[in-house]
């Protein structure tokens, strides 16, 4: 049997009740109930950036072979007690790159041009009665990023496209890297325009994004977090942005999805997105094949086609 852990995608879902014994979790009544009841049988757990694999559940399941997971990132998925009781781990990278980097991209003009505030001052009926500000040059303006992998390096390429000049943050500098390199967040922060948070969420990186990594983005700086919610202390981006501290951001995700800090919603220099890099309806597949080939590979004892553990 696989184990969903929570509600991700219909295709995806389709294909697992066609293969396997499908448990959905988020639909369980009495969960330790039924992991009395299942847990012999269920090998697999299927997740994704909105539930994985805890401790407990991995503890509760004596049977379980492979975490599947419906993303990037791996923050749900307790990789330490994977490796310790040998459970396999699989993501979805490569296939979201693109997606996640035109959001990033996306959420840049956004939020400079003020693209959706002026959309609804067309709809609102406003453009008929008065005028509307002017708005923030994006190209040529200083990125830096805060993790340079692959959706971070994807990022960088684009920016470069608007002649904008790159540097990153990340625990070690890259060799052979053409983009300048701060071996701090905070001085990355003081030399950038927008600040681009596309790192993994670790207990390192949690609050990467603090008071004083605001203060040095300064009331002209702009946040753009396409990473993971936690990244950001979310009471001081809320105040900073409130007072006027920070120059705007632009949000695909937060410390406590699905809610989102209310006191943002009459802000003009902030786009708040529900958590949407990856979805596009071709990436959510190529994710979903990802998740079943690995499994079919597991199960037919084949090598992992994206393996992490
Ligand atoms: C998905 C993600 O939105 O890949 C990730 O890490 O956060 C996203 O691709 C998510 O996994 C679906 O909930």
């Amino acid at each position: 049997g696989v184990l969903m852990a929570c509600p991700m995608n219909a295709y995806l879902e389709q294909e697992l009740e066609k293969r396997f014994r499908l448990f959905r979790f988020w639909q369980v009544p009495q969960k330790p109930q039924f992991l009395k009841d299942h847990a012999a049988s269920i090998r697999a757990v299927v997740g994704s950036s909105v539930a994985g694999a805890d401790a407990e559940l991995i503890e509760a399941l004596p049977r379980l072979e492979i975490v599947s997971s419906f993303s990037v990132g791996l923050d749900k998925i307790d990789l330490g007690k994977c490796r310790e009781k040998g459970i396999r781990v699989t993501n979805t990278p490569d296939v979201l790159t693109e997606d996640v980097a035109d959001l990033a991209i996306g959420l840049c003009l956004a939020v400079l041009r003020r693209i959706c505030a002026s959309d609804k001052y067309v709809r609102s009926g406003k453009w008929k009665k008065g005028d509307f500000r002017l708005t923030t040059k994006f190209t040529g303006k200083t990125v830096g990023i805060i993790g340079l992998g692959r959706i971070g390096t994807a990022i960088a390429k684009r920016a470069e496209a608007f002649n904008c000049p790159i540097s990153y943050y990340s625990r070690t500098e890259k060799p052979d890297c053409k983009y300048k390199y701060y071996p701090s967040v905070v001085e990355l922060a003081s030399n950038c325009h927008i600040l681009i948070v596309a790192c993994p969420l670790t207990p390192e990186t949690r609050h990467i994004i603090n008071r004083e990594v605001i203060d040095a983005l300064g009331p002209k700086g702009v946040l753009i977090n396409i990473g993971r919610g936690p990244h950001v202390d979310e009471p001081e981006l809320v105040s900073a942005l409130v007072e006027g501290r920070l120059g705007g951001a632009g949000l695909d995700v937060y410390e406590h999805e699905p809610e989102v800090p209310e006191e943002l919603f009459g802000l003009e220099n902030v786009v708040l997105l529900p958590h949407v890099g990856s979805g596009t309806v071709e990436t959510r597949n190529a994710m979903a094949d990802l998740v079943l080939g690995n499994l079919e590979a597991h199960f037919t004892n084949k090598p992992l086609l994206t393996p992490v553990v």
